[in-house]
């Protein structure tokens, strides 16, 4: 039951809210709300938000036209990733207070922002493409890490504890840790690493443990190195990189009371608050079509993926009619459908709709791929269950690059001993 005071708080605030949520600046034509508390921790460094948006085909290019604005002002923040597919992850300053947090996009003369903000608290994770190079030391690692590229996608982590490439599914990669470490013991901690293939830390800008030259993982307890550290918040940098074959990068420590080494914990990174971003609202049009395409499972005819993504139109609630064309070639209908893909690529993908008697279309680039994230843990679906479906497909329509993928796929699926 809420008391007469709140209620009366409550009232007495509404007509703020109200105005923040008035449209910051007519050139910019989309926006979405961000669902995000602040993480209320006392730590140092301001209040780090992180949220992924989906852009559709409405931003400018590489994310330059971005902002997040809270009470009609832009507050810091940074671009951390823009995908081909429109997606784009962006870590911004929070105020201690809750507070009304947008961000904006769909402004082509819009320029880059030219102050520079990083976030201050967190670890944060960047992974690129290996492009040659030696890691015998940190000399030759850095000219390695300077030729690294493109970015296969950054965010928010938990700590550096990963057997794959969090953002791509590659055999060569490059990852690039930074955060803020809270260190609430002063005295000598041992930190250790084990990676496949090199990888070198530092704490507070000192060489922390590393273990250079392309190798397997091994017992972490030998690549070990001791800091001594003043209590309060560190700066943490990892830098790895997996040449080809398996790769995996930990790493680990053992603050002066503790009795041995563990791979450094989540919450001994300073907090950073997730924020999830809301349905589209559009400028000038309320009727604007908001889609979601998210991976929902996938099964393998001997090497080859099938790939099920699962397609929804989020806004807005009162559309009828929605018909989807997937981008290789076929269609289907309904609000919320599934479609399995023959292969991995980005798709561009059309929905339409009515919407209180007048058509409404919008489109959106998918990167259709295997679930690299999860690979540990996925779930495979069974093929034999896909079967059905792709059956049911209007194959002369699909596209020739999928139509030789499902090709292949039904010679495996309908003759499993070949
Ligand atoms: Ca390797």
């Amino acid at each position: 039951m809420r008391s007469v005071l709140p209620a009366l708080l409550f009232m007495a605030t509404l007509p703020a809210f109200a105005a923040d949520d008035a449209w910051w600046n007519p050139q910019w034509a989309a926006r979405r709300p961000i669902e995000i508390a602040p993480s209320g921790s006392g730590e140092s460094g301001a209040e780090t938000g992180v949220v992924e948006i989906q852009t559709l085909n409405r931003a400018a290019g590489g994310g330059k036209d971005v902002r997040v604005v809270a009470n009609g002002q832009p507050v810091p923040f940074k671009v951390l990733y823009f995908g081909a597919d429109g997606a784009c992850v962006v870590a911004f300053k929070m105020d201690r207070e809750a507070r009304r947090y947008f961000a904006y996009f769909g402004n082509e003369q819009a320029e880059k922002p030219t102050a520079e903000w990083e976030p201050e608290r967190g670890l944060w994770l960047e992974t690129r493409g290996f492009n040659g190079g030696d890691c015998q030391n940190w000399e030759q690692m850095k000219d390695l890490l300077a030729k690294s590229g493109p970015v296969h996608g950054a965010d928010a982590v938990k700590n550096v504890f990963v057997g794959w490439d969090a953002f791509g599914a590659q055999d060569r990669w490059v990852s690039v840790y930074k955060g803020f470490l809270v260190c609430k013991e002063e005295g000598e901690y041992v930190f250790a690493t084990s990676s496949d293939d090199a990888s070198f830390m530092f704490v507070d800008g000192k060489p922390a443990a590393q273990f250079p030259g392309w190798h397997g993982a091994e017992g972490h307890a030998r690549h070990t190195a001791k800091v001594r550290l003043t209590g309060g918040v560190k700066r943490f940098e990892y830098y790895h990189v997996n040449g080809g074959g398996d790769g995996l990068c930990a790493a680990y420590w053992q603050p002066p009371s503790a009795k041995k080494l563990e791979p450094i914990p989540a919450d001994a990174f300073s907090p950073v608050a997730r924020g999830k971003a809301g349905a589209l609202e559009a400028k000038d049009d309320p009727a604007a079509l908001d889609l979601e395409a998210a991976w929902a499972g996938e099964a393998y005819a001997g090497e080859r993926p099938l790939i099920r993504y699962r397609y929804r139109l989020r806004a807005p609630k009162d559309a009828k009619d929605v018909a989807w064309a997937f981008g290789d070639g076929l269609k289907s209908q309904g609000a919320e459908v599934e479609h399995i893909f023959f292969r991995p690529g980005l798709f561009d993908v059309k929905v339409s709709a009515n919407v209180n008697g007048k058509p409404a279309e919008a489109s959106a680039k998918v990167d259709v791929h295997v679930d690299f994230d999860r690979r540990a843990e996925r779930q495979k679906d069974s093929p034999e269950k896909y079967l059905e479906r792709l059956r049911a497909y209007a194959y002369g329509t699909l596209d020739m690059a999928s139509l030789q993928a499902a090709a292949g796929t039904f010679m495996v699926l309908e003759d499993p001993d070949g």
